[in-house]
């Protein structure tokens, strides 16, 4: 099945590849002639997966899916969490959004976290949400250069490493993305029979 991933993000298309298998193939905007950025201005995750979907559907007229993705800490009040993207600076930058995130907890007991993804699927003009959730911890300096954005400075509930000392496989066993894309594949997969 060829569907579309309303992302311009490499690191989610890999491990949604490597959850999906071969048995989807999976385009890019670009891969349908959409060259400018997605826009995401909702205050949700939910509003923001939505706004993507959306916009790739109105813009290609194909099925596809969009994935938002926050880190909400506990002692932060569930913050950096649909701002996780821009929390210290105007644009993706990993390294000022970790160097921010470890500031703001220093000195705090409470180190719990959780990674929540929303995937929404825009499927014969029809909208339906996935919601994936890992439980974890913030650790007080970076470990590991696998992943991306946050993933050095979290340990999943039940391991003693971060996502970014795992390798992709070892991520997609529990990630909140891995946990979300194995509900949408579950329903594609229930609709093609
Ligand atoms: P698209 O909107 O193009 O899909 P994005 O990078 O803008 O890509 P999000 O808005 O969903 O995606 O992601 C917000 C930020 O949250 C992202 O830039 C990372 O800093 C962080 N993030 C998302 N998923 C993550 C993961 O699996 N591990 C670590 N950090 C993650």
């Amino acid at each position: 099945m060829k569907i579309v991933f309303a992302t311009n993000n490499a690191h989610k298309l890999s491990e949604v590849q490597a959850v999906l298998g071969d048995a989807f193939t999976l385009l890019t905007p670009r891969d349908c002639g959409v060259e400018e950025d997605i826009p995401e201005e909702q205050q949700t995750l939910e509003g923001n997966a939505s706004q993507k979907s959306h916009y790739l559907h109105g813009r290609t007229g194909l099925d596809c899916f969009a994935d938002d993705t926050g880190l909400e800490v506990e002692a932060l009040g569930g913050a950096p969490g649909v701002h996780s993207a821009r929390y210290a600076t105007d644009g993706h930058d990993f390294a000022a959004n970790n160097r921010l995130l470890l500031k703001n907890l220093e000195g705090a007991e409470n180190r719990r976290a959780r990674f929540r993804t929303v995937i929404s699927l825009i499927l014969g003009g029809e909208e339906h949400l996935f919601e994936g959730v890992v439980e974890g911890r913030i650790i007080d300096r970076e470990a590991g250069h696998e992943g991306f954005g946050y993933d050095p400075l979290f340990i999943p509930d039940g391991y003693a490493k971060t996502f970014a000392e795992m390798t992709t496989d070892e991520k997609n066993a529990v990630s909140h993305r891995a946990r979300a894309v194995r509900k949408l594949a579950e329903f594609l997969r229930s609709i093609e029979k």
